[in-house]
């Protein structure tokens, strides 16, 4: 088995997603207000039963993916040595396992994330897969994603899909309105906790994070449901243990602003041979603009 960032399978199984995008149609679900100024304000929202029934599929799809970890791509084990359990995530997927494409291709999702970024486009960048076992007693670090990839931009979001239903205790907790705070923490791996290799003198340490603070955004959730956090928002879980599997779901979304960032180390996903220069926008026949429906 593979840790971390190394690929398994080769991820891009087709050679230039454009035509996919072209020949596929998404819909329009259109959201509150309310919603969009919480997500704006917060960071962070939960949209109540935005994907009941892409439960199955994408369970179906997640099975093979964690049975199979080699045969896909960048699977991840972050348990180590005695501890308890399993922690398994694997991304850049959706080439590979049907039921990940047609929920990138055909879902709502795309038009929730344009929304939500105040966007006038969404452009997919990768899906990610989790999934913690019963008895699982390893927290999900605290971390926020921006600086584990390539890119710069405000106009992010990442659509997490409750695959089974997640209490409180052991669900991810976010710290509301991090997304604004202008300070940019150092990538570690979930496994051991590492650091990233990253000669970024601007990046900081993880700050001491209350779990349980005033500021924490946490709630329980059923399958279907999906977590909408952006790429600066940090969050975490506890070590609570797990009381029953808890599968996840996520995509995650470029708006308007987002540009490729030539980072001076390690990332995640570690995309090669991208042929980009910073401040470009990323590419599209590699990561399709997929809002509006028929663009391109
Ligand atoms: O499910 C988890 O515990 C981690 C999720 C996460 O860190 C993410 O989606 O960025």
């Amino acid at each position: 088995m593979t840790v971390g960032n190394e690929s398994a399978a080769q991820w891009r199984a087709i050679d230039d997603v454009r035509i996919l995008a072209a020949s596929t149609r998404r819909p329009f679900a259109e959201l509150g207000t309310a919603t969009i100024k919480a997500f704006q304000r917060d960071g962070v929202v939960v949209l109540r039963q935005a994907f009941p029934s892409w439960v199955e599929p994408l369970r179906s799809g997640l099975e093979r993916n964690l049975n199979n970890p080699d045969k896909y791509a960048f699977p991840c084990e972050s348990i180590q040595g005695t501890e308890t359990g399993r922690f398994f995530d694997s991304y850049c997927n959706w080439q590979l396992i049907p039921e990940y494409l047609l929920f990138v291709l055909t879902s709502d999702a795309a038009s929730i994330a344009a929304q939500l970024m105040a966007s006038d486009t969404a452009q997919f960048f990768h899906d990610h897969a989790f999934s913690k076992e019963q008895g699982t007693e390893k927290a999900t670090p605290w971390h926020h994603d921006l600086p584990y990839y390539c890119l710069d931009g405000t106009q992010t979001v990442s659509i997490y899909v409750a695959l089974d239903r997640t209490p409180t205790q052991t669900g991810v907790r976010f710290v509301k309105g991090s997304h604004q705070n202008g300070k940019t923490y150092r990538p570690r791996n979930f496994g051991a906790g590492d650091e990233y290799t990253q000669d970024d003198p601007t990046l900081l340490p993880i700050p001491e994070i209350d779990p349980h603070g005033a500021d924490i955004f946490v709630e329980a959730l059923e399958p279907g449901d999906a977590v909408c956090f952006d790429f600066r928002t940090l969050h975490g879980t506890t070590a609570e243990p797990i009381a029953s599997r808890r599968r996840a779901f996520s995509t995650r979304w470029l708006g308007d602003d987002v540009r490729y960032l030539e980072r001076q180390g390690e990332t995640s996903p570690p995309l090669d041979g991208l042929g980009l220069q910073s401040g470009e926008v990323m590419r599209h026949d590699w990561f399709p603009l997929l809002w509006p429906p028929s663009n391109d």
